[in-house]
């Protein structure tokens, strides 16, 4: 990032007409392009080979990082699912309207407000939902095939994907809480089971996934509007059960655990988002690594999925007319500081694989700082849609423009604490206790800097960019303070007539 000192806030013109230039189909016909959302669930993007990860297998994937535009510095707005989930839809963040807990985040923002899919059906798309898109319980929705948190009012049509889960057959084990390896099988419910499962890729939830989405992308292709068609996978979410295929190119004796320094927990405050660790979940070493091994076969199997389904769209001609995203509602640790899962707002937690594949744009790596809540208005400025002007993210298409473009100074993560994470620091504020890191000196986040007083000027620096940055989120459209904001285009924004 030393090198890209380019802080541009407006697209220049040109750039700005090329952005909005409808996309001639098959037929001849002018219309905006398709969206294909795609969201993993669970995914640290440090399990992708084109994140750096040189032992997952993720060949799908890396070939749309390779074509589009992939951020390295995306981060949700919470590390648990329902409030991430519900702030990506609905463009605030979890601090504007209180959704914090197993919600879709409609009840909150109330009946007037248009979630991200709603959006786009209301401006001329078709909108469908497979699987988990707003919260679903894994897999306690995923098994009997419930609608979880749904919001009924974004989708023309919704899917949903029931699967075995832990029950699949095939090899299981219980990783966590089982010292002594005497509870055999893969226990039920949220929790580190494994199932080396036998059959293919239809007998499980993903699978069944893919499949519909496959047929979707057949069915759309002759309809009289563009789609925006929203896939979610629900691996590498626990339980991590995939078929074996997916398990055999790693052998659990060549899984490599992250460096286990002494000493390093103990700056660490005993906060609740801390605490997901391999004593609390006694998991001795070769558990965690069979767990490693676990979660790069339900990664690997994601990707196979992800692969099915673009292929499906180059074959049926819609590549070209088609805006491709690839992210995951928050990130996970595997190890790190001896911290499994997700809640922590440690980098390998609170940051997301995101990718943005727009037809015609040429490949790139941003390293600027985004917001899941970003995707929202994002889009509808690539399709040309107004942006509703009480969304509390930013358009961020001049990055796929050129990558260098920034803007924001900062993002805003949260869990049990919240973390504010500028170009060069990571604040993790509990209250009381917090976590300072260097990420330009200390990317792994070693070395509390909190209680340095050296540091003393950053933090004070940070907590007012920290409050400051509370403020403007709370001076929303949701508590009366602003009037409610009508669909239209932002200030300075150029927008093509939605059809
Ligand atoms: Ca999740």
């Amino acid at each position: 990032m030393k090198d890209s000192k380019i802080i541009s806030m407006k697209v220049p013109f040109i750039a700005a007409l090329v952005f909005l230039l409808p996309i001639i189909d098959t037929s001849g016909a002018e219309r905006p392009p398709n969206v294909l959302f795609i969201i993993s669930d669970d995914l640290t993007a440090t399990a992708l080979g084109c994140y750096g990860n040189e032992v997952c297998a993720t060949p799908n994937i890396d070939g749309l990082a390779a074509r589009g535009t992939r951020f390295t510095r995306a981060y949700c707005q919470a590390t648990t699912c329902g409030p991430s989930r519900a702030s990506l839809m609905f463009g605030y963040y979890p601090y504007a309207t209180k959704a914090t807990g197993y919600t879709s985040g409609r009840e909150e923002v109330g009946p007037d407000k248009d979630s991200w899919a709603q959006h786009f059906r209301k401006n001329g798309y078709h909108t469908a939902r497979i699987s988990k898109i707003f919260h679903m319980g894994v897999p306690t929705d995923i098994g009997p095939g419930r609608d979880g948190e749904d919001d009924p009012a974004s989708w023309d049509e919704a899917f949903n994907s029931p699967g075995p889960e832990s029950k699949a057959p095939g090899f299981g084990e219980t990783l966590q809480n089982n010292p002594d390896g005497t509870k055999l099988g893969a226990a039920g419910g949220n929790r580190f089971s494994t199932v080396e499962a036998e059959g293919d890729h239809l007998v499980h939830s993903d699978g069944k996934t893919a499949d519909k989405a496959i047929e979707l992308i057949h069915r759309y292709k002759d309809l009289d509007k563009p789609f925006f068609l929203a896939v979610g996978f629900v691996r590498p979410h626990v339980p991590l059960v995939a078929p074996a295929e997916y398990f055999a190119p790693y052998p659990v004796e060549a899984m490599v655990l992250p460096p286990k320094l002494p000493g390093d927990r103990a700056d660490i405050p005993d906060n609740p988002a801390n605490r997901r660790t391999s004593t609390n979940l006694e998991m001795n070493l070769l558990q965690q690594k069979k767990l490693i091994r676990a979660y790069y076969a339900s990664v690997s199997f994601v990707d196979a999925m992800v692969g099915k389904v673009l292929t499906t769209l180059e074959e049926n001609g819609q590549r070209d007319n088609t805006i491709v995203i690839f992210t995951s509602d928050h990130g996970y640790h595997l190890g790190e500081h001896d911290m499994w899962s997700k809640v922590s707002l440690h980098e390998e937690s609170a940051r997301v694989p995101l990718i943005i594949c727009v037809p015609g744009k040429e490949p790139a790596v941003c390293h600027s700082l985004t917001e899941l809540l970003d995707l929202y208005p994002t889009t509808a400025s690539l399709c040309g849609l107004p942006i509703p002007k009480n969304l509390q993210g930013q358009d961020i298409s001049g990055m796929l423009e050129d990558p260098r473009v920034q803007v924001r100074d900062a993002i805003l993560s949260s869990s049990k604490g919240r973390l504010y994470r500028t170009d060069q620091w990571a604040l993790l504020d509990y209250g009381k206790a917090g976590e300072l890191y260097d990420m330009e000196e200390d990317p792994k986040q070693y070395t509390n800097l909190i209680d340095h007083p050296e540091y003393a000027d950053v933090l004070r620096e940070l907590r007012e960019g920290l409050t400051e940055k509370l403020r403007e989120i709370e001076n929303n459209d949701l508590n009366g303070a602003l009037k409610s904001a009508s669909a239209g285009p932002a200030p300075g924004t150029t927008i093509m007539p939605a059809q």
